[in-house]
């Protein structure tokens, strides 16, 4: 499929409306708090869009969305979608200040949240003027504006190429770049990788360890199946919590799990894991937001009698765009091209590396975004032309299987979800024992990265376990708890360049 094969004016709330009338009846969403229709999930939709125009919200506006995994999620989502507005979905682990720049950089004009993010929106409204509504779900003020809301709404004739979703990643510095996605992009990989690739069928239920608020979740459990007309299962709890998410599966039994490698191996540490909870409901299980350790793959496998796909993807491209799939998986590898992207892999000059030599991963597509939103000498060096430099390190092997060989950048991918060296250094000289350091990534005991902090004290400080445990405390409350070290190494020095720039890669182990 080709975006040229969409309708020239496509707006993607086409991906739930088109199940109607067929199956208006058919469970959309199931969830511990709520389970929905589709027939009546459009009618929540057409709320959401109808109560976001009586607040003035017009076309190409922001609506920013900063909420748990639920019906509201979704009613606002497409809500927003279906009368040409932007939807943002923010990550809910943030803290105020990234809030601030992400809200500010997009001008959002409404803000939809759930209450426990409601004290922190109400702290910024001051710096960001151009928020002009907060509502909260579940308040009597939400439930009073979708209740005065039309359940009819007219989709707005958006162009294919229209900006339908703005997601914010993060960059080396940790400074957000916001990635805009057009309406093309949805029906697109759910086509090119959700049915041609994973296989999904209506008779699917998928369910995710990622959220909503990332594009592997938005996609991987909304768009997809929605776009088969399958159904998926929300968990409004957090996924880093085994019991939430095989308690989910045991009680929802879905046909698809999508999850970060660490969601898998935190669930093998787990003895009882097969004989606590139902896993029979699943026919596939999908990894990706980091590469999955073949030795996990392995371990699932003998326990559970399921494979894993493994697939590289990513916010600029909006999904995955390399990938094994059902019956052809090299474990170890993120797999191989599939129609509708091409890669290639490049030396620093932009020439092709001969096969087995590592490269910097190229990818050329048409869901790639087009750039990201007011940062253009980062559009121009990621955004070439028809290709995109994913700052990633492959090597090809001799069948064509690509294996990912680390980042081009100092970049660590914990959890699967991007964490900045910069961000935990600059968070960890907030402590006042700390004179300098430098983050890196080092593999934990399932081969998954987890940040290492080296770290030099002020002298009126002393080297111990309790220090390195305040360091990890610190980190842990001052930014989102993934991102603190899990281990802190004292040094003396740390290898520098002759202009005073800490060396990284010298400490990499
Ligand atoms: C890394 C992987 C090895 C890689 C994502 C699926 O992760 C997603 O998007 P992000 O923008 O990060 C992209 C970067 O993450 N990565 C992702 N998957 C793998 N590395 N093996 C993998 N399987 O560095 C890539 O450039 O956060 C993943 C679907 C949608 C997504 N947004």
């Amino acid at each position: 499929m080709k975006a040229a094969d969409l309708p020239l004016h496509y707006n993607a709330v086409d991906i739930v409306e088109r199940n109607l009338p067929a199956r208006a009846d058919k469970t959309a969403i199931y969830s511990a708090e709520r389970e929905i229709t589709f027939g009546a999930l459009s009618e929540e939709i057409n709320r959401h869009g109808s109560g976001f125009r009586d607040l003035g919200v017009r076309f190409g506006e922001t609506v920013a969305l900063l909420a748990l995994d639920s019906v509201e999620w979704v009613g606002a989502y497409f809500g927003t979608i279906k009368i040409g507005a932007v939807a943002l979905s923010l990550n809910t682990m943030l803290t105020p200040d990234e809030y601030r720049l992400m809200l500010a950089d997009c001008r959002a004009k409404v803000l939809v949240c759930h209450d426990m993010f409601a004290e922190t929106v109400a702290a910024l409204r001051d710096d960001l003027p151009e928020l002009e509504h907060v509502l909260v779900i579940g308040s009597d003020e939400y439930r009073d504006w979708l209740a005065k809301a039309s359940t009819e709404l007219e989709t707005v004739a958006t162009h294919r190429e229209d900006i339908c979703c703005l997601n914010y990643s993060s960059g080396t510095t940790g400074e957000p770049k916001g990635i805009p996605h057009a309406h093309k992009d949805l029906p697109l990989t759910a086509q090119l990788w959700g049915v041609n690739v994973l296989g999904l069928t209506e008779n699917d239920r998928t369910f995710a360890g990622a959220k909503l608020f990332f594009t592997f979740g938005t996609g991987g459990n909304l768009i997809f199946p929605f776009y088969v007309g399958a159904s998926c299962v929300l968990l409004a709890g957090s996924p880093r919590d085994v019991h939430n998410v095989f308690g989910t599966v045991d009680t929802f039994k879905p046909t698809v799990l999508y999850n970060a490698p660490t969601g898998y191996a935190m669930a093998l540490a787990r003895e009882d894991l097969t004989e606590k909870y139902d896993l029979s409901s699943l026919r596939i299980c999908v990894s990706a937001g980091e590469s999955l350790p073949a030795p996990i793959f392995e371990h699932w496998r003998e326990r559970t009698g399921l494979d894993i796909v493994d697939g590289i993807g990513s916010t600029e491209n909006y999904h995955i765009f390399l990938s094994n799939r059902p019956g052809d998986i090299r474990p170890g590898s993120s797999g191989k091209p599939f129609e509708g992207y091409e890669v290639r892999l490049v030396d620093d000059d932009g020439q092709d590396v001969p096969a087995g030599e590592v490269g910097n991963l190229w990818v050329k597509s048409e869901t790639a975004s087009l750039g990201y939103l007011h940062q253009y000498d980062k559009t121009r060096t990621t955004f070439r032309g028809e290709w995109l430099v994913t700052g990633d390190k492959y090597r090809m092997d001799e069948d064509g299987y690509y294996w990912h060989s680390g980042r081009s950048d100092d970049m660590l991918k914990v959890g699967g979800i991007w964490v900045s060296p910069v961000e935990v250094e600059s968070t960890l000289l907030g402590h006042e024992s700390v004179m300098e350091c430098a983050v890196v990534g080092q593999e934990d005991q399932d081969g998954l990265v987890k940040p290492l902090a080296f770290v030099k004290l002020h002298e009126a400080f002393e080297e111990s376990e309790t220090q390195a445990k305040a360091l990890i405390a610190h980190c842990s409350d001052a930014m989102a708890s993934y991102k603190r070290p899990r281990w802190v190494e004292f040094v003396e020095e740390l290898p520098k360049t002759a202009t005073g720039k800490i060396q990284r890669f010298k400490l990499r182990g």
